[in-house]
């Protein structure tokens, strides 16, 4: 059960990001739509919220995600494995000190993106991509052992398209896995269920259970079908504009 996410807006230097995607620059105005869109959404999966403001200097902060990984049992702030990003942590440390008695931290020289973390359950799958080294994820590994949590890595960089983990991949409970075809035969989902994407819907793999719902991304037919077809209520948002700088549904809040 979810309570809270941490949020933060796009800023005016939210073009300036980092992006692979080659869609074009985004439209800030709508930016701003669609993340007001999102929090609505959280806030009907029954979230309360803590809005956070937009930061000029780090254009790709609004993808608050990349900087902590959340537990039950404690937050663990991370290294971003981009220069450009390194210092959005310890500007939202304060707000994950705020709400979590137990913080740790991972060192250099580990490097890790929250996008490249997927929890499921009890057990935690840790990408290893150009932005999360082996380290970074041995220190992961370490962290989270003593709360009982296990986890297990899945090298990601050979993967074309994924700039993280949870670029293909997302838990939507109930032992299931939404998986890009390339990722859905991997032996480490071997006891899950794949919910498995068309190659045309790959963007739609990232996407949010939150309590009752499933948050996806809007236009992607088939995977919203079978979502539903699983019996779940889904929230579908435009994210255009995140697509547009590499981000989607979980890069852009904290949720615990
Ligand atoms: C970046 O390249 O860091 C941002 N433009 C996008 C980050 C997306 N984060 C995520 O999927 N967790």
């Amino acid at each position: 059960m979810f309570k809270h996410a941490i949020v933060r807006p796009p800023s005016r230097s939210f073009a300036c990001g980092l992006t692979s995607a080659h869609l074009g620059a985004p439209d800030l105005p709508k930016a701003l739509a669609q993340h007001a869109a999102y929090c609505s959404a959280l806030e009907c999966c029954g979230l309360a919220l803590i809005r956070l403001a937009p930061l000029d200097d780090f254009p790709d902060s609004t993808f608050v995600e990349d900087t902590a990984v959340v537990t039950e049992h404690c937050a663990i702030l991370t290294c971003p494995g981009a220069a450009s990003r390194k210092g959005e942590v310890a500007l939202n440390e304060p707000t994950l000190r705020s709400r979590f008695e137990r913080v740790h931290s991972i060192e250099p020289p580990g490097t890790m993106d929250g996008g490249d973390v997927c929890q499921a359950g009890n057990h935690f799958f840790i990408g290893i991509s150009e932005r999360t080294n082996p380290e970074g994820a041995r220190q992961l590994a370490a962290l989270l052992a003593p709360y009982g949590y296990s986890s297990e890595v899945i090298d990601v960089r050979d993967v074309p398209g994924i700039l993280h983990l949870k670029t293909g991949i997302s838990w939507l409970g109930d032992n299931r896995i939404t998986a890009i075809d390339t990722m859905a035969d991997l032996d480490a989902f071997r006891d899950f269920e794949i919910v498995r994407l068309h190659p045309r819907e790959n963007y739609a793999a990232n996407c949010l259970r939150i309590n009752d719902y499933v948050v996806i991304s809007q236009g992607f037919p088939r995977f919203e079908s079978a979502v539903r077809e699983l019996g779940y209520p889904v929230l579908a948002l435009d994210m255009s504009e995140f697509r547009k700088m590499d981000g989607s549904l979980s890069c852009t809040s904290i949720r615990f």
